[in-house]
């Protein structure tokens, strides 16, 4: 049987962590959690939970043989918080039962006594009280202070963008299995085979060849699985560590969205002047990024919100500030963008402002100002080849942009209650880790005697299609049958190191060092056909090897059985580190991004200005993709990627009460569905080959994200054609109940 191409998700096969069948007396882990956002923990007594039926060990911080610290970029996140507790979700005890209905039991009957500190979820209020994560980071362009009085208008503004829950379909599982002298292997849902090992390693205190992680799939993941799938991996390690029995943990889906980080909440102020033709001379802004009680990837994030806060435009004079706010909620994390969908948004609503006050259309701001050759961005890059204008000039072609809006203005003009809105959203986003050292990639290819072919990369299939986009260039790079290619689990013991499956890089890095690693075997086996033939020139083409041009009498089988007996390698590994990409923070410029990924979305909407309600009538998108590996992939990347992006601005509203999360269940937490789909058009630019990435194709998993922007402001401009007197807030996201406060409370903020 060759492999099957038909993916076995279709038949439902596809076997995710918690489908692996059960080993023997394996147990079950539920975790206690934090009720409070703040305090000391003045006495914690599991007794009593621990005399509880089928309870087998109940762990708490002093049960930890290595280091109790989790933190990736910076060091300060608990396994198992210890003396005080920083938010509500955070873990405080790990139960092991026979069952995991006796485990919940179980954590009914723990007690713990706190003594409550204040708490501040806000970050504007973190910042006043000097609460951070991290020092602040500034870029700048020019010098904005020079170019203010130069400036037709100048106008200020706030603008504050809500979180968002990752709701991957499969919530935070692991499965840890002891093996022999101290070994364990965990079978992860994690977008980080690496960290999860380095992390449990820390924590149990061992070396890190003594954890294997291994990873077939993930049922989603959006970033929400870059670093918070490690806790409940290492959770079920400490539980083997423990009791030497095999340990499971599935969140269920309260507990992930209770006790998992989200997208990063920002408020932010702004200052933008433009000229008299419209062109944009200065921009200023302060971020407040909401980072939770604990760093995770929040300096990270924040960085690329200083990347992306000036989205595609040029603008010569740039101060830009963000702030990482400590706030006593749950860490919040990588999600899709990773803090550029905030840096637009804040740009797009500035435009937006600009446009109000000067009647000047924001489409003409927005065109006026897209990036050319030769122009820098405020962290010294320079923009090469930019598919920007063209993307923006056929988007607004083919959706026929200025038929509609005349269309739309006397659609408006005839009804009342019904208002129809459209909005431009031009997107550029940057490819690669943001921290240089992340950009490397390894592969290992094993070609067996019968001709097929195993691969191994760093990358983590979750639902992305990378695994089809390494076979592809495997394929490709072989010059043979996809069918007789295997892409295999992501193991650390197979490939080593390996950087998160992030970044919108997964396929370009692990492509490319899977490339290399083929072409390595190949000029082996050209080689071995050389000597058998005679000398000449080998090519081998569509699995026909031909010597000196001639089709020569072997077939891919039979060379790579004569390879096999000669004692030739039909193995190889390979590394891949993206060139030419550097970052000097003391400057803060460089050149971070191997390039950019661009495209422009059109968004028509229309808003029932009676309820509130609206729908997202049609989305036309023209994304450039480079040379597309796979069509339906990026096409389904790009329609998904647009869907979570609206969503984020439309209707996912993150509610607290004093640091608990009320919208903890997706009866609460509203996403996107089949019927709130808008109709898409998508168009890649063709004539886009990248030279920068393997098979001249370019990153596609967050760029399309950006464009549910234009939503947010299609919704606006609508929802202004009902009520023109008032004024706009900039907030998001806009759910219906926030329109129909617009459309009809009584104005009284100026
Ligand atoms: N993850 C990360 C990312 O660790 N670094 C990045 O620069 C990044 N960018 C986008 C998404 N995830
Ligand atoms: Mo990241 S937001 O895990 O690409």
């Amino acid at each position: 049987m060759k492999n099957d191409l038909i993916p076995p998700h279709t038949r439902g096969e596809s076997i995710f962590v918690d489908d692996m069948p059960e080993p023997e007396k394996l147990l079950h882990a539920v975790v206690f959690a934090s009720s409070i956002a703040h305090g000391k923990i003045v006495r914690l007594d599991v007794s009593e939970a621990e005399k509880s039926d089928g309870v087998c060990r109940i762990l708490i911080a002093k049960d930890i043989p290595g280091e109790n610290q989790i933190g990736g970029i910076i060091q300060d996140e608990e396994l198992l918080a210890d003396k005080v507790v920083d938010f509500i979700g955070q873990p405080v005890a790990l139960i092991l039962a026979e069952t995991k209905k006796m485990a919940k039991e179980a954590r009914t009957k723990i007690k713990v006594e706190y003594e409550e500190l204040p708490a501040i979820f806000d970050p504007r209020e973190a910042a006043k009280k000097g609460s951070f994560i991290a020092p602040s980071r500034t870029f700048t362009l020019g010098d904005v202070e020079a170019v203010w009085d130069k400036c037709a208008t100048v106008v200020e503004g706030k603008a504050d963008s809500g979180g968002q829950e990752h709701i991957y379909l499969e919530t935070q599982s692991s499965l840890a299995i002891p093996g022999e002298s101290g070994r364990i292997t965990i079978y992860s849902s994690t977008q980080a085979p690496t960290v999860v090992q380095r992390i449990t390693a820390r924590v149990l205190g061992c070396d890190m060849n003594l954890v294997e992680v291994d990873v077939k799939r993930l049922g989603g993941a959006f970033g929400g699985k870059e670093d918070q799938a490690t806790p409940w991996a290492a959770f079920c390690a400490l539980g083997v560590y423990h009791t030497n029995r095999p340990v499971k943990l599935v969140l269920g889906r309260t507990d992930d969205m209770q006790m998992t980080g989200k997208r990063h909440p920002y408020s932010t102020d702004y200052k933008i002047g433009i000229n008299e033709e419209g062109k944009i001379l200065a921009f200023t802004a302060d971020y407040y990024q909401n980072s939770g009680a604990a760093a995770d990837l929040s300096t990270a994030i924040l960085e690329r919100t200083l990347y992306h806060a000036t989205n595609v435009y040029y603008i010569p004079n740039v101060h830009i500030t963000a702030y990482p706010c400590k706030t006593n909620l749950v860490p919040f994390t990588a999600f899709r963008g990773f803090g550029g969908p905030q840096g637009m948004f804040v740009m797009e609503c500035a435009l937006s402002n600009v446009s109000d006050r000067t009647g000047i259309p924001i489409s003409v701001l927005q065109e006026k100002n897209l990036l050319e050759e030769g122009d820098q961005f405020p962290y010294g890059m320079v923009v090469e080849k930019s598919q920007i204008k063209r993307s923006f000039a056929k988007v607004v072609s083919d959706s026929k942009y200025e038929d509609l809006k005349r269309k739309q203005e006397e659609f408006n003009y005839q009804n009342r209650l019904t208002k129809k809105g459209i909005a431009i959203m031009p997107v550029a986003f940057g490819i690669s880790f943001t921290n240089i050292m992340l950009n490397q990639a390894g592969a290992l290819v094993h070609i067996y005697t019968d001709g097929s072919v195993s691969v191994s990369t760093g990358a983590v299939e979750m639902g992305q299609g990378v695994n089809m986009k390494i076979k592809t260039i495997v394929a490709h790079a072989l010059s043979i049958d996809i069918k007789r290619i295997r892409i295999e689990s992501t193991n650390t013991t197979r490939v080593a190191n390996t950087s998160p499956t992030a970044a919108s890089s997964g396929s370009d890095l692990n492509g490319k060092a899977a490339e290399i690693a083929c072409c390595k075997i190949i000029e082996r086996l050209k080689t071995v056909a050389s000597d058998h033939l005679g000398g000449g020139l080998i090519t081998i083409k569509d699995e026909i090897i031909c010597s000196d041009g001639k089709e020569a009498d072997i077939t891919w089988e039979e060379l790579i059985w004569l390879a096999y007996t000669k004692r030739v390698n039909l193995s190889a590994q390979a590394l891949y580190a993206t060139p030419r990409i550097y970052f000097d923070k003391t400057k803060e410029k460089g050149k971070p991004f191997s390039y950019h990924a661009y495209g422009t979305a059109v968004t028509e909407v229309t808003v029932d200005c009676l309820r509130g309600t609206y729908v997202v009538d049609k989305v036309h998108i023209v994304h450039d993709a480079g040379k597309s590996l796979n069509y339906l992939i990026d096409l389904g990347q790009t329609e998904g990627g647009l869907l979570q992006g609206i969503g984020w601005m439309t209707m996912e509203e993150l509610l607290y009460d004093n640091g608990r999360l009320l919208s903890s269940a997706l009866a609460t937490y509203k996403v996107p569905d089949l019927h709130f789909t808008p109709k898409i058009e998508v168009t890649f630019l063709e004539d886009a080959e990248n030279p920068e990435a393997v098979m001249k194709s370019k990153g596609i998993g967050e760029p399309p994200f950006m464009y549910g922007i234009g939503t947010y402001f299609a919704l606006k401009s609508a929802a202004q054609a009902f009520r023109k007197d008032k004024k706009w807030i900039y907030e998001s996201p806009l759910t219906p109940e926030r329109i129909l406060l617009f459309l009809h409370e009584v104005d009284n903020s100026e």
